[in-house]
């Protein structure tokens, strides 16, 4: 059974002259790769973010933080994109001007086939030096730690620091680029498609509001309710990989 609003949602989507889809780790829920916040799943209910997820824990122990980070690659490497990636990239086929914003740090946008994307909580893929920012290579494939391990980061080849994760953590600034883009796309967008995000990590979790403020129309799949659903028009609770494909029949 489809759930309810289905068929609204595919007509709104059908509509859309401009096309936001804001994505978080509900998303790649379907690909194996665990979630933040789900109760029983998520990343934070067997790792403290604490310790893990800001520049301090970086500076208190860069091998743990490098060791969990490259542990998360390797799964994701070993991930597929799943239905639901590759129904957004189909949206964007027929939506010229669809634009994806996504908080993940997985590549499973890209390997669907969606080319217009911001990664607005940066990669996996793109270590830097934590001194001097310079971009430093990915690690090899295949050599990634098990769950748990520490693991020394690689040195810059400019400065000699410690080579950090290319992502987000708490309390730093979101890349200036991919907000600002994110945050244009969302004023001008006519449709703001949200999908398996729990809306509570800020700024990212104005991006819809922004879209409902400007008067467009916001779409949310997620199994669960948040606090996004008041923005919503349609709220369809569902899994992704099941809830997207049926939207671009
Ligand atoms: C499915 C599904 C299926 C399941 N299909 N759906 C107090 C109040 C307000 C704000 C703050 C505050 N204290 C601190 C802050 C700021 C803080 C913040 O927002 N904290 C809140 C948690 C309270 N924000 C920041 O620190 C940000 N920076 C900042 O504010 O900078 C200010 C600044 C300015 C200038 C200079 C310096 C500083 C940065 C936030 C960075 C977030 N980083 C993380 C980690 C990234 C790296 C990594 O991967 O480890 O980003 S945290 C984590 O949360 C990750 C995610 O992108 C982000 C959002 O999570 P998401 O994607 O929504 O996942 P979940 O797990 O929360 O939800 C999953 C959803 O999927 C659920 O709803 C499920 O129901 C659903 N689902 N299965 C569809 N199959
Ligand atoms: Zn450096």
């Amino acid at each position: 059974m489809e759930p309810s609003g289905t068929a609204e949602a595919a007509k709104l989507l059908a509509q859309a002259r401009r096309l936001v889809v804001f994505t978080g780790a509900g998303m790649s829920a379907e690909s194996g790769v665990p979630t933040f916040r789900d109760a029983l799943t998520g990343l934070w209910a067997q790792f403290d973010p604490q310790t893990l997820a800001t520049p301090e824990a970086f500076r208190a122990d860069p091998a743990l933080v490098w060791g969990w980070y490259e542990w998360r690659r390797g799964a994701v490497r070993r991930a597929e994109p799943n239905p639901g990636h590759r129904a957004v990239a189909a949206m964007a086929t027929r939506v010229p001007e669809t634009v994806v914003v996504t908080q993940n740090v997985d590549d499973l946008h890209e390997r669907a086939g969606s080319a217009a994307r911001i990664h607005l909580h940066g990669s996996l893929f793109a270590p830097r030096c934590s001194a001097c920012a310079e971009p430093a290579p990915v690690p090899d494939g295949g050599a990634e730690p098990a769950e748990g391990r520490r693991l020394a980061p690689p040195r810059c080849g400019r400065c000699a620091a410690p080579v950090r994760p290319g992502v987000v953590w708490f309390g730093e600034a979101l890349p200036e680029q991919a907000l600002e883009a994110a945050v244009e796309a969302a004023y001008r967008c006519n449709v703001l498609l949200t999908v398996g995000t729990s809306g509570l990590v800020y700024p990212a979790a104005e991006i819809p509001q922004v879209a409902a403020r400007r008067g467009g129309t916001v779409i949310q799949a997620n199994p669960e309710e948040t606090p996004l659903d008041a923005v919503c028009e349609v709220n369809l609770r569902g899994a992704a990989a099941r809830v997207l494909p049926a939207l671009v029949r």
